[in-house]
């Protein structure tokens, strides 16, 4: 080993022994992680992807807009919001049998997990009547469940979870410096008191971000810290990429560095090892080498289906043949 590597070693050991005495992460000791040699960060990814997981298993997740369209907030990326002209109109929420269909169709195709998503700020607690008939019917079907309504009160969080939720899911979207740049109807304050309900309801977080909306390295590395500094850190960690959706204001935002996706999945690896980082948003627009990358520096979810919410995500088929050209295998159920 040359003294060069040895030196890389032991700084980089020095690290990750700072941050599991302490349990956190300062946003320059993850830019710090950003800043490796790619090789050298992927190594690191992948020495702690396969101490804590099966490297060759990626966990199948399928999402589902039970109401879809017509929100009243302002995030800039986003299609569903009333007030940008992106050609999606507002629905009513689904009914119960079409989301046990949906449900079941997913299991058929080797989904374990199953993410319900409404357009909402907030649910009303009347609508929340629904969704936990349809969180008991999905779980009996024997799938893992999820859902991300906007943000939650604590009886809310207490309901769902009563009604069998697994996963609530609830992004910090960027860093705190960032955010404000983007979303103006609520605050990331507002995101935080949502999560610590859910947390103490007993529910499993699943909380995650975008990438590639304009924000700096630094503010990557931001939004990572923020993550990784939740404690405990969420159980599920979808990174998304920008999906730039004519209409939405970030519709002309300049492409990000693939590379630098790969990264911050890398990054997500290392602060959180035993967290499922999920491949999101923009899996089509990366293109298969780019989220084979993304597998070599740990992801080990995505959203599985022709469909995300709104926008389209790489066919059931197309995702099958790379994952066997790979040897990856679809998560069990028991596993
Ligand atoms: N309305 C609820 C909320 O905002 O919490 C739940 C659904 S919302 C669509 C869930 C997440 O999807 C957002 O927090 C954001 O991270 C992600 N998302 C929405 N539009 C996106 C886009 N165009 N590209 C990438 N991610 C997006
Ligand atoms: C998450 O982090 N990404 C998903 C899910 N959680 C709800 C949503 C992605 C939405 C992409 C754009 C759309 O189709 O609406
Ligand atoms: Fe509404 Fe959620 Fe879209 Fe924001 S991300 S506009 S809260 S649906």
């Amino acid at each position: 080993m040359s003294s060069q590597t040895i030196a890389f070693h032991t700084a980089a050991k020095k690290v990750a022994a700072t941050a599991a005495a302490n349990e956190i992460w300062p946003v320059a000791e993850v830019a710090a992680l950003f800043e490796l040699p790619f090789n050298d960060l992927m190594w690191r990814a992948q020495q702690v992807h396969r101490a804590h997981f099966d490297a060759n298993e990626v966990e199948l997740a399928t999402l589902l807009s039970i109401k879809t369209g017509g929100c009243p907030e302002d995030c800039g990326y986003c299609p569903q919001a009333a007030r940008y002209d992106t050609g999606v109109t507002a629905q009513k929420m689904m009914p119960v049998e079409e989301v046990v269909a949906a449900a079941q169709g997913a299991k058929d195709s080797g989904a374990t997990r199953f993410c319900m998503g409404a357009a909402w700020r907030s649910p009303k607690d009347r609508d929340l009547d629904a969704v936990e008939d349809m969180v008991k019917a999905v779980k009996a079907l024997g799938l893992e469940t999820c859902a991300t309504l906007g943000m939650l009160k604590e009886e809310q969080a207490e309901r769902l979870k009563t009604a069998g939720l697994d996963y609530y899911n609830h992004n910090l979207d960027t860093a705190p410096e960032f955010y404000g740049d983007i979303i103006t109807t609520r605050d990331y304050q507002d995101r935080l008191d949502t999560l610590g309900h859910v947390r103490q309801a007993g529910l499993k977080v699943c909380c995650g971000g975008i990438v590639g909306m304009g924000e700096s390295r630094q503010q990557r590395a931001g939004l990572i810290s923020q993550l990784a500094n939740l404690n405990p850190y969420p159980e599920s960690v979808p990174i998304n990429h920008l999906v730039a959706v004519e209409g939405t204001p970030l519709a002309d935002q300049e492409a990000l560095d693939p590379l630098e996706f790969v990264r911050t999945i890398a990054v997500a690896r290392i602060t959180m090892p035993k967290a499922r980082v999920r491949l999101s948003a923009g899996r089509r627009q990366l293109g298969e080498g780019v989220q084979t990358l993304c597998y070599l520096a740990g992801a080990n979810s995505i959203f599985y289906g022709d469909k995300l919410l709104v926008t389209g995500n790489p066919e059931v088929e197309e995702d099958r043949a790379l994952l066997n050209r790979l040897g990856i295998r679809g998560k069990s159920s028991q596993s």
